[in-house]
C-alpha cells in the first residue's frame, strides 16, 4: 500500500471542546504522522472556496456557516493508505451513523458539528493541501 498524504481540519465544534489533542492522538495510534499543521479562522470567502464541489447543495450555507463559526486546526497527515485510513478513523458524516469508537461517534455533535473533515481521493487531496500548505510536497508512492 502507498504512502499517502491527505487534508485533516478539526472543525469548529472540536476546537471549541478542547479535543485537538485527543482527535491528532487518534491518527498518530493509527499510524499517521502530522507534516503539516496549524490554527486558521476562515472567511466566508475562503470556506465557500474550499467546499466549492458542494456550492450548489442544501446545505452549502449552513456547512460556511459552521466552519467560520470559529477557528479550525489544518493539518497534514501522512502513512500508508493515509486518505482512506483517516476517512476509516473519523467515521460516517453523520455522527448519529457513524461506528462506535470513530471520531464522529465520539465527539461530534450533529451532521454539521461533525468534528473532522478528511480529503476523499487523492486528486482532493492534493487539491485540500496546496489550499493550506502551498507548496508543500503531495507525494503518492
Ligand atoms: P467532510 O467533507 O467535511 O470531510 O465530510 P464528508 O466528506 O463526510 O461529507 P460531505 O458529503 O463532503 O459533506 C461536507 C459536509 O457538509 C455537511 N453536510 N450536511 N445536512 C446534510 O445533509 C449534510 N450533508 C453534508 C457535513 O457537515 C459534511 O461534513
Ligand atoms: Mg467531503
Amino acid at each position: 500500500m502507498a504512502i499517502q498524504r491527505t487534508l485533516s481540519i478539526i472543525k469548529p465544534d472540536a476546537v471549541a471542546k478542547n479535543v485537538i489533542g485527543q482527535i491528532i492522538a487518534r491518527f498518530e495510534g493509527a499510524g499517521l504522522k502530522v507534516v503539516a499543521g496549524r490554527l486558521v479562522h476562515l472567511s466566508a470567502a475562503e470556506a465557500g472556496q474550499f467546499y466549492a464541489v458542494h456550492k450548489e447543495r442544501p446545505f452549502f450555507k449552513d456547512l460556511v456557516e459552521f466552519m467560520i463559526s470559529g477557528p479550525v486546526f489544518v493539518q497534514v497527515l501522512e502513512g500508508e493508505d493515509a486518505i482512506a485510513k483517516n476517512r476509516d478513523l473519523m467515521g460516517a458524516t453523520d455522527p448519529k451513523k457513524a461506528e462506535p469508537g470513530t471520531i464522529r461517534a465520539d465527539f461530534a455533535e450533529s451532521i454539521d458539528a461533525n468534528a473532522v473533515h478528511g480529503s476523499d481521493a487523492p486528486e482532493t487531496a492534493a487539491v485540500e493541501i496546496a489550499f493550506f500548505f502551498p507548496g508543500m510536497n503531495v507525494y503518492s508512492r
